[in-house]
């Protein structure tokens, strides 16, 4: 089985409802495990500053797919769930990246792994650092613009499967 982390963001119409329902169509994937899922966490837009806060979770995944297929199933997700994006690093409705896939490097025209922004990504490395704090050649950033939302125990029951 591969092990990834994937970053969820959401910061347009019901975000809350958007990442669950991406959360959900992972769970339901058949070639899929949710190993687990980060707090949600309100964060202040990185780039593009001039528009509303994210939503930011990772969720860890389990799968026999190649990162490839994986990076197919997330923009499927995002099209589902009617993914709007006007601007470069704009408002968007939901965005699913993969961040790691094992401890592997790959460069290729559609995908980057590790996720080429990520170290320098406070709303990626505090819940990726949540869900795994053993994770080597991460160190927790200082928290600025990065604060709590909701903690997985207070999720719904979207999330709790046992
Ligand atoms: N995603 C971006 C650009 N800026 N800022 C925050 N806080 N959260 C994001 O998910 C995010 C961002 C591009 O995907
Ligand atoms: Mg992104
Ligand atoms: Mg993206």
């Amino acid at each position: 089985m591969n092990d990834s982390y994937l970053s969820l963001g959401s910061n347009m119409g019901d975000r809350l409802g958007m990442l669950k329902q991406a959360v959900r169509l992972l769970m339901e994937h058949h070639a899929i495990e949710v190993a687990g899922i980060s707090s949600l966490y309100e964060t202040e837009p990185v780039g593009f500053t001039e528009q509303p806060p994210f939503l930011n979770m990772v969720v860890r995944i389990k799968t026999d797919l190649p990162a490839l297929t994986l990076l197919g199933i997330c923009q499927e997700i995002e099209r589902r769930l009617d993914r709007k994006r006007i601007i470069h690093w704009g408002p968007r409705t939901i965005d699913l990246d993969i961040l790691l896939y094992n401890q592997e490097n790959m460069e290729t025209e559609q995908l980057v792994i590790p996720h080429p922004r990520m170290h320098e990504r406070a709303f990626v490395l505090i819940p990726l650092l949540e869900l795994n704090p053993e994770l080597k050649g991460f160190e927790k950033p200082k928290d600025q613009g990065v604060r709590l939302w909701k903690t997985y125990d207070s999720l719904d029951a979207f999330v709790r499967k046992n």
